[in-house]
């Protein structure tokens, strides 16, 4: 195997035998050969557009084929069986795309020890060119966090033809012998379709739920048995809640869960208790002593330990072996009474150690706007000097009790914004508020670093100057590929001088990187110190 499409891969060049994650070899090669005939659908699908002749749920499919191969999301070979076989009949029942067509348009497996012969000559290392294989792996990790989000948004009714058509057009590109600027190009392109995704995810979001509205969250646990659900998809959390108001049991969030607490339409259920733990990698501690089934919408999923795995549950596209799937029927419904049925039989949750701090979200676009006179005012008269972008994901290692200490060092006349898992790692020390304005100003989930980027314009419009002449910093940890895609999407909109850590992609060759530094200013992160010294410009 060979994957490094991760913040944590081995010595920050690649997982070979086993991934840090727990990918296994046989899954790993599965999920290339399954990209791969993904590649092969893309070229036949956009040929057949010009005879109208495609397929348009064809770019679906891909999206969910492509999510299910991200970072911490299925580790189950049979559930990856399923969706090479799709692939293939998807694929073969489109038209050639010509008299001569690429391998990825023609190869079948025969069984199991073809896909992994296979996947020997079609993964990452299969592009020589250290250059061209960086600037296809950085593509092919932006479509990815394109999606996952998308199909989010797409579970919630909201589409875009542009959108599904780009990742096609993405996957095909990376067939070709493509000159170096024309790459570019389409990571540059990656960037803006990210834009476009995490828009329309959060109109997605915002038309079924309501806008998010400034929310304290408990982190204390009751007397009643609880179902944890993680994840992002919260038209689960929807359904979950629906089918246990009158079970006698508590729903806590857990992870990207959090800022689900936000949304109005998700208030009326008193039942919503808390949030229970923190961000992804703490599941094991977390989940042991939760007590309760635990639900997986989405990554991150963690190997489980025997000790819990019996309570877990997955849907979507994540997947474990061993661990039950629920799949919805043809109308979208879940059924989720198997959850409620073994939660009415389990112990209440154990309150967690250093837990019990209220945490704050909901500071998406229309809650902060909101306070725009005042967030305005706070910056003319002085009172908020800087504003700090820590959006991002959390991850296990100790080098990212940095992000920790950046937060704490932060002089009190500065604003954290923030989104996604990352913001675990200062959401509960306390750093207070200005005027009212809480220093921790969490937009909500990785997705919602697209409020940030309106706060950022709604800002740069009020004091009539560009994005980065703002007194804004950036300062963003990433781990998976969404992330990659946030930050494509960051600079597709202009903006310069992000700080990236806690190490830099090792998917980016010395040259790309170079081409990012020109051209973007794009540094990785250093000593707290340091850091904040270049980025507090008093
Ligand atoms: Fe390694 Fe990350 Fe790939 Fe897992 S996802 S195999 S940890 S690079
Ligand atoms: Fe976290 Fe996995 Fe990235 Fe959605 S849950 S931010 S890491």
């Amino acid at each position: 195997m060979f994957c490094y499409q991760c913040e944590e891969t081995v010595k920050g060049t690649g997982c070979t035998i086993k991934g840090v994650c727990g990918k296994e070899d046989e899954i790993a090669a599965y999920q290339d050969v399954l990209v791969y005939l993904c590649k092969g659908i893309s070229v036949r699908n956009l040929a057949a557009v010009e005879k109208g002749k495609d397929n348009p749920d064809a770019g679906l499919f891909i999206a969910d084929a492509l999510f299910a191969t991200l970072t911490n999301v299925n580790f189950d070979k049979a559930r990856f069986t399923a969706l090479i076989n799709k692939a293939v009949a998807i694929r073969d029942a489109l038209p050639l795309s010509g008299s001569t067509e690429p391998d990825a348009c023609t190869w079948k497996p025969k069984g199991d020890g073809d896909i992994l012969e296979k996947a020997k000559s079609v993964g990452i290392l299969s592009t020589a060119n250290e250059d061209v294989r960086s600037l296809r792996s950085t593509l092919l990790f932006g479509l990815k966090g394109i999606s996952a989000y998308y199909t989010h948004a797409a579970v919630l009714g909201k589409t875009d033809a542009a959108i599904t058509t780009f990742l096609q057009k993405g996957l095909a590109s990376t067939l070709k012998d493509l000159p170096v600027p024309d790459m570019i190009a389409l990571v540059m392109e990656c960037g803006n379709m990210g834009v476009k995704v995490l828009a329309l995810l959060d109109a997605a979001n915002t038309s079924a739920y309501g806008k998010p509205q400034i929310t304290s969250v408990k982190t204390t646990v009751g007397k009643r048995p609880g179902i944890l659900i993680t994840g992002h998809d919260l038209k689960d959390l929807e359904m979950l809640l629906e089918q246990s108001k009158d079970a006698g049991v508590d729903v806590y969030t857990h992870g990207e869960m959090l800022p689900a607490h936000a949304y109005p339409a998700f208030k009326k259920y008193s039942h919503l208790l808390g949030n229970y733990g923190s961000s992804w990698w703490h599941q094991k501690e977390e989940f042991e002593q939760f007590n309760g089934p635990v639900l997986f919408t989405t990554n991150c999923l963690v190997p489980p330990k025997d000790s819990y795995k019996g309570r877990l549950f997955s849907t979507g596209l994540t997947g474990y072996p061993g661990v039950p799937q629920i799949n919805a029927d043809p109308n979208g419904k879940k059924d989720f009474s198997r959850i409620i049925a073994l939660a009415k039989t389990c112990q209440p949750p154990k309150a967690l150690q250093g837990s019990g701090t209220d945490l704050i979200t909901g500071c998406a676009h229309d809650a902060v706007l909101a306070l725009a006179d005042k967030v305005v005012g706070a910056v003319k008269s002085g009172d908020i000097k800087r504003f700090i972008v820590m959006a991002g994901c959390d991850g296990r290692q100790k080098e990212r009790e940095y992000y920790t200490e950046f937060a704490k060092a932060l002089p009190k006349d500065t604003v954290i914004l923030t989104a996604g898992c990352a913001k675990y790692r200062y959401n509960s020390l306390g750093i207070g508020t200005i005027g009212g304005i809480p220093r921790v100003l969490d937009a909500g989930q990785c997705n919602d670093c697209y409020s940030l980027v309106v706060i950022a314009q709604a800002l740069a419009k009020a004091f009539g100057v560009g994005i980065n002449e703002l007194p804004v910093s950036y300062n963003i940890a990433w781990y998976e590929q969404k992330a990659v895609l946030v930050l494509l999407s960051l600079l597709s909109l202009g903006v310069k001088d992000i700080t990236l850590g806690p190490k830099l992609p090792g998917f980016v060759s010395p040259a790309v990187l170079d081409m990012l530094v020109k051209q973007f200013d794009l540094k990785p992160n250093t000593t707290v110190d340091a850091d904040m010294a270049r980025m507090i410009k008093v």
